[in-house]
């Protein structure tokens, strides 16, 4: 009986942490405000609508256009239930990977203030990316939430770290092309009273005051950066190959004893959990050999 309640309690234990960590740890799926995949930001304020509680010197939706600075005054303050839509010309095209990302204002990694994510080609229909949050009780004003556990929700990393956001979850939805969306839009979650995808009650800290809900910086677009080598090695008899990743891409690394289209072997599949990855391959008994690497 005992092994078997342990058993439960790991399998409680994997749930309640089940998505990614916070920026600069493995696996995390931060967006850094000078990633390589940002392209441009947005480009016009199509709508704003303040919640409660926010004072009148955040209610400057222009602060969410153009870059990211990461700070914590360059932002537009949601207020409590309030919303922004924001336009991007050219459109944003559902490409390999996360297509946009959406940076908040929190101070730490633990202090999130979560809102919504929906997306429209016509500025008329709106769809939501789904979400769940499995934060299970209330959270003070300043109180933390951990962020593995939310999911879909943007707000779920600190200052200067965007939450990113693929299109392709979202492809098939009548209504909606996803090689042209032309604007997001951002609702401020209301803990202990906006619910998830599932139904679930999200917690994120409430009621705050002055700048109570979700405080936007920025969008970005994002796109592909290709595949970059930044150094090889030979170290006992191994080589060891080093490149730009992006976490939570997966790269084929082929091996051949030539260089052409012709004659590559899979050596290894790697799924990177960092902005930089690293291989060692064996190099015994070959004349000569050309490593790859590309995304999958
Ligand atoms: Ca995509
Ligand atoms: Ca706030
Ligand atoms: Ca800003």
């Amino acid at each position: 009986m005992k092994v078997i309640f342990l058993m439960v309690i790991s399998v409680g234990a994997l749930w309640a942490d089940s998505f990614a960590p916070a920026a600069g740890e493995p696996g995390s799926m931060a967006v850094a405000l000078d990633d390589a995949r940002v392209q441009r930001w947005a480009t016009a304020v199509a709508q704003y609508s303040p919640g409660e509680d926010v004072d009148e010197r955040w209610q400057v939706p222009e602060n969410a256009l153009g870059e990211a600075e990461g700070n914590a005054f360059d932002i537009v303050g949601l207020g409590r239930g309030g919303e922004i839509t924001l336009e991007f010309s050219p459109v944003i095209q559902d490409g390999k990977g996360a297509d946009f990302a959406v940076f908040e204002n929190g101070f730490s990694d633990t202090f999130l203030e979560l809102a919504f994510v929906e997306v429209s080609s016509d500025g008329v229909n709106f769809f939501r990316f789904e979400n769940v949050s499995e934060t299970d009780r209330a959270v003070g004003a300043f109180g933390s939430v951990n962020p593995r556990k939310v999911d879909g929700l943007a707000g779920k990393y600190r200052l200067g770290f965007g939450t990113p956001f693929d299109l392709q979850d979202l492809e098939g939805t009548v209504g909606l092309d996803v090689s042209a969306v032309k604007y997001v839009r951002l609702i401020d979650v209301v803990g202990g009273t906006s619910l998830d995808s599932t139904g679930g009650v999200i917690y994120d800290p409430w009621p705050g005051s002055g700048a109570a809900g979700f405080d936007l910086d920025a969008v970005a677009v994002l796109g592909v950066v290709e595949t970059r080598v930044l150094s090889t090695e030979i170290v006992n008899q191994a080589c060891v190959i080093h490149w730009e990743s992006v976490p939570g891409e997966v790269y084929v690394v082929e091996r051949n004893t030539c260089l052409g289209e012709e004659g590559w072997a899979l050596v290894e599949e790697v799924e990177a959990l960092l902005a930089m990855t690293e291989i060692t391959q064996p190099l015994a008994g070959a004349d000569r050999s050309f490593f790859r690497v590309r995304l999958r």
